[in-house]
């Protein structure tokens, strides 16, 4: 950021010491990055779910919730009934793995891991396993698709694009905001052209150019809480309380539905942002 100052304030000197008369006394440089713009939220439905699930990654497909849960010992893939909660199938994972982010394509769902740097591809339909990748660019968090390659988050400020026939790593995009790289993006989904990412242990939902990296929105839902009777993130931070972290994110491209919920969250809610 201090070359691209450096940068702005060469070119404005430059620019100040233009005494043609006949050019335009027109910036020529770009702004400063601003801030993101406030995206505002609302709940417009509310669905129960599972509080025994440390949810690790959302996604709506053909009118069904597929979830990854968490925690060794305790970790699965998961498909659900949105308006029930009920899980209509699941596959538990052996014990020494941490189920992270999870996105179907092209009729296949794909799961990550935490620290195991390995990635669970499953029949969408039947969860049956169909093939394992090992991968090294950094732990597993979360992970969407833009219908084409997989986009991942592994705590650092990085979105990476894999491959999903390679599970190679394409390209890697970082994200910031006005105030410079921003680490610990966590759960993803892609809308619209965006990424939308949970940021871990905040209240606050960004919305990503997924070619710049630049955050071009940022929802604030740390009132969510407090509307339904939750212990308020600090208080779940200082002691272990639930519901932990807002981690899910799902979308519902037909009906443009966006809906959101959390590790051991007793709730799927329906939300409006701009969508
Ligand atoms: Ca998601």
């Amino acid at each position: 950021m201090k070359k691209f100052i450096a940068f702005v304030g060469i070119t404005w000197f430059l620019s100040a010491c233009n005494t043609e008369p006949d050019k335009p006394d027109t910036p020529t440089v770009p702004i400063v990055d601003n801030a993101p713009a406030n995206i505002p939220y609302k709940v417009v439905n509310e669905f129960p779910h599972d509080t025994s699930s440390f949810t690790e990654g959302l996604q709506y497909v053909d009118g069904k919730f597929y979830e990854s849960a968490g925690n060794y010992g305790q970790s699965d893939i998961r498909i659900t009934e949105p308006a029930t909660g009920k899980v209509l199938q699941s596959k538990k994972m052996d014990k020494k793995y941490f189920g992270e982010g999870i996105t179907v394509l092209d009729g296949k769902a794909y799961q990550l891991t935490y620290q195991e740097n390995t990635a669970f591809v499953y029949d969408a339909k039947t969860l049956k396993p169909l093939a394992t990748f090992n991968y090294n660019f950094g732990e597993g968090w979360g992970m969407t698709t833009d219908g084409k390659s997989l986009i991942i988050s592994t705590g650092s400020s990085n979105l990476y694009f894999v491959d999903p026939a390679t599970f190679k790593v394409i390209k890697s995009v970082g994200v910031y905001n006005q105030y410079g790289p921003l680490a610990a993006i966590n759960e993803l989904e892609f809308i619209k052209g965006f990424v939308y990412a949970n940021l871990w242990q905040k209240d606050i939902i960004l919305k990503i150019d997924p070619a710049s990296g630049k955050v071009v929105g940022t929802a604030d839902l740390s009132d969510l809480r407090s509307k339904y009777g939750y212990p308020s993130l600090q208080e779940v931070l200082n002691s272990g309380q639930t519901p932990e972290v807002l981690n899910g994110i799902a979308y519902d491209s037909a009906s443009n539905k966006v809906f959101i919920t959390g590790k051991n969250w007793p709730k799927v809610f329906e939300v409006k942002l701009d969508n």
